[in-house]
C-alpha cells in the first residue's frame, strides 16, 4: 500500500502553488488593480513582481501615441474606409468607378518618435481600399507626385498594357510628374490587392505602396453586421531589408492600444491581405474563437473553419466570425516575433 506523499507529488504540489502565486501576481499587474476579484482572496500571499525585461505581466508595446492628424490617417478609420470611387454609367450601361491616386513621398510617424520616410498612395499606408462590383469598369487616374518612378499593378484580369509592370507599355513606368490612367473591368470577384511594380520591387513595396482591392460578387455576399479591412505588412525603418516592426493598417500595436469594439452575436467579416516584404510568411490568429475562411474570396463557400491562417506575400482571404462572450480578445500574427514587434490587436466584445 502506498503511504504518504512521494517526492514527485511534493514537487508537483509545490510547483503548482508557486506557479499559481506568480500567475496571480501577473494578472494583478496586468489589471493595474489590487482590488481585482481574481486576486482578492490571495492578497495576503502577494508580493509585487519587480518589472524586469518584459516579465512584469504587461504586453509588449509602445508608450504614447503617434500623431495621427499629422500622419493624415488613423488605422481605426482605415478599417471601414471602403472607397467606391466616383460612380457614373457608361453608354453601354456598365457602372464606371473613377479614382484619383497620387504617389507621394511622406514621412509617417510609425511608432511614437520615429519617422518613416514612406512612399505612399494618397499619403497613407496602406493606400485606399478600392471597392467595386464584379463587371464594373474601373478607371484609375494615377499621378506620380514623388521623385521615383512608380506604377500601379492590380491583381485580377486585365490587358497587358494595364498591368503596371515595366516593359509592358506606358503604364509600366510612370516617371515623377507623369500621369497614367489604368482602366479595366473588375474581374474576378474576390479579395485582391494592388501595389507598385517598379524595381527594385521589394523596396517599392516595403516603402508603403500597396492596398486592398475588393471586387464584390454581382449577387453580393450574405449580409453581416460589420465589415473591416486589414492589410498586414512590415516596416523596415533602416532599409536593411529586415523588418523592424510589423503592423496591420500602417501603425504597429495600433489595435492593441485602440481595441476594435464589436458586440456579442454580431457577424464580423474581415478582408485580410498580406503584403509583408522580406519575411516569407505571415499569419492571423483569433483568440477564443473560430472563423470561416474564404481564400482569395473567390468562392461563397468557406474552405476552412479554423482559428489561424497562414498567408505568403499577396495571399489574402475573407474571415467571418461571431463572438459568443463579452470581453477582450487578442488577434495577432502567430509568428510570435511579429506579434511582439507590433502585429498585435484586440477585439473588445461588448455585451
Ligand atoms: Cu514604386
Amino acid at each position: 500500500m502506498k503511504t504518504g506523499f512521494s517526492r514527485r507529488d511534493f514537487l508537483k504540489a509545490g510547483g503548482l502553488a508557486l506557479l499559481g502565486t506568480t500567475g496571480v501576481a501577473a494578472i494583478a499587474q496586468a489589471n493595474h488593480s489590487d482590488a481585482h476579484p481574481l486576486t482578492h482572496n490571495h492578497s495576503a500571499n502577494l508580493t509585487p513582481t519587480p518589472p524586469h525585461g518584459g516579465h512584469d505581466g504587461n504586453l509588449p508595446g509602445t508608450v504614447g501615441e503617434v500623431d495621427h492628424d499629422r500622419n493624415g490617417f488613423d488605422p481605426t478609420n482605415l478599417l471601414t474606409d471602403f472607397d467606391y470611387g466616383k460612380v457614373s454609367r457608361l453608354p453601354n450601361g456598365q457602372t464606371l468607378r473613377e479614382y484619383n491616386v497620387i504617389a507621394l513621398n511622406k514621412s509617417i510617424e510609425i511608432v511614437p518618435g520615429i519617422q518613416f520616410p514612406a512612399w505612399t498612395y494618397n499619403g497613407r499606408i496602406p493606400g485606399p481600399t478600392f471597392r467595386c462590383t464584379e463587371g464594373d469598369r474601373i478607371r484609375i487616374h494615377f499621378n506620380n507626385g514623388s521623385d521615383h518612378p512608380h506604377t500601379m499593378h492590380f491583381h485580377g484580369f486585365h490587358p497587358s498594357e494595364m498591368d503596371g509592370v515595366p516593359g509592358t507599355g506606358p503604364g509600366g513606368n510612370i516617371l515623377p510628374g507623369e500621369t497614367f490612367t489604368y482602366e479595366f473591368d473588375a474581374d474576378p470577384f474576390g479579395l485582391h490587392l494592388y501595389h507598385c511594380h517598379s524595381f527594385p520591387l521589394a523596396r517599392h513595396i516595403a516603402k508603403g505602396l500597396y492596398g486592398a482591392f475588393i471586387i464584390d460578387p454581382k449577387e453580393g455576399r450574405p449580409p453581416v453586421d460589420r465589415e473591416m479591412v486589414m492589410v498586414m505588412h512590415g516596416v523596415d525603418i533602416d532599409f536593411d531589408d529586415v523588418n523592424d516592426f510589423y503592423a496591420v493598417n500602417g501603425i504597429p500595436f495600433h489595435y492593441q492600444n485602440h481595441p476594435i469594439q464589436i458586440k456579442v452575436g454580431e457577424k464580423i467579416r474581415v478582408y485580410l491581405v498580406n503584403i509583408l516584404e522580406f519575411d516569407l510568411l505571415n499569419s492571423f490568429h483569433l483568440h477564443a474563437n473560430f472563423f470561416n475562411y474564404y481564400p482569395t474570396g473567390t468562392s461563397l463557400t468557406p474552405a476552412e473553419f479554423t482559428d489561424t491562417v497562414i498567408q505568403g506575400q499577396a495571399q489574402r482571404g475573407i474571415l467571418e466570425f461571431t463572438y459568443k462572450y463579452p470581453g477582450m480578445y487578442m488577434f495577432h500574427a502567430h509568428v510570435t516575433e511579429f506579434a511582439e514587434l507590433g502585429w498585435m490587436g484586440m477585439f473588445e466584445v461588448l455585451p
